[in-house]
């Protein structure tokens, strides 16, 4: 399937389209995005130069979102803590996000991070993005090799989520509850009932 590539692009509408035709292994960073993206359609901003931006290809894992979740948190440091499913948050902030696209062979990573700029009411690291990318790279290589119960037990520690009471849209349909655990597969567990995705918000 070719050599793996490590890609340092100018602008680029989204690391993630580059990175999808690329082998396993490949990781893209550019310095900004006119198009990146977040979940369901929604934009990731970011003024050129201001955070890193950047999709790993990586092996298709079912608990991958919570993986990079954890390897992200790591790398930046100690009061980083993760809102199901995909948040960065620094004191209920948020600082980055995540996003995993998968095809048949591969699943594309993507992890924003604010760096010395972030919108109003969230919050930024000021850390330069070559010593960020350094350590996030370590540690989406660790954290996506490591067994699904070590991930979910780390996620698990360094949740800002859990025990907490929250609102989970999905679908058109709004639950509130308690965000109890998180199980085998990382769905989140409301009041009893597992949630494979949705938006949450912390109330
Ligand atoms: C995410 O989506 O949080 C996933 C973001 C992933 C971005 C990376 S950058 C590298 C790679 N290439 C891409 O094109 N994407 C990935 P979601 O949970 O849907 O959150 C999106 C929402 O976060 C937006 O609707 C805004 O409300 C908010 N938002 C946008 N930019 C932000 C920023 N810089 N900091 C904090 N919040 C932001």
């Amino acid at each position: 399937m070719g050599k793996r590539q490590i890609l340092r692009l100018n602008s680029v509408a989204s690391t993630q389209d580059v990175a999808r035709d690329l082998p396993i292994g490949s990781i893209v960073v550019a310095d900004h995005q006119s198009a990146g993206r977040g979940r369901l359609e929604r934009r990731w901003e970011a003024p050129p130069g201001t955070a890193l931006l950047v999709s790993f290809v990586l092996a298709r894992n079912p608990v991958l979102s919570l993986a990079a979740g954890v390897a992200a948190a790591q790398a930046c440091g100690d009061d980083v803590r993760l809102k199901w499913p995909n948040d960065l948050l620094i004191e209920e902030r948020k600082l980055g996000g995540i996003l995993v696209e998968s095809t048949a062979g591969k699943a594309v990573c993507g992890i924003g991070i604010n760096l010395t700029w972030a919108p109003a009411g969230a919050a930024r690291l000021d850390q330069p993005a070559e010593e960020v990318l350094g350590r996030l790279r370590g540690e989406v290589a660790r954290w996506t090799a490591a067994p699904v119960d070590v991930v979910l037990a780390r996620w698990r520690e360094l949740s800002a989520t859990l025990g907490r009471r929250v609102r989970i849209e999905l679908g058109g349909q709004t639950t509130e509850g308690i965000a109890e655990d998180i199980g085998p597969r990382g769905e989140l567990i409301v009041d009893g009932v597992a949630f494979v995705a949705g938006s949450v918000t912390h109330l």
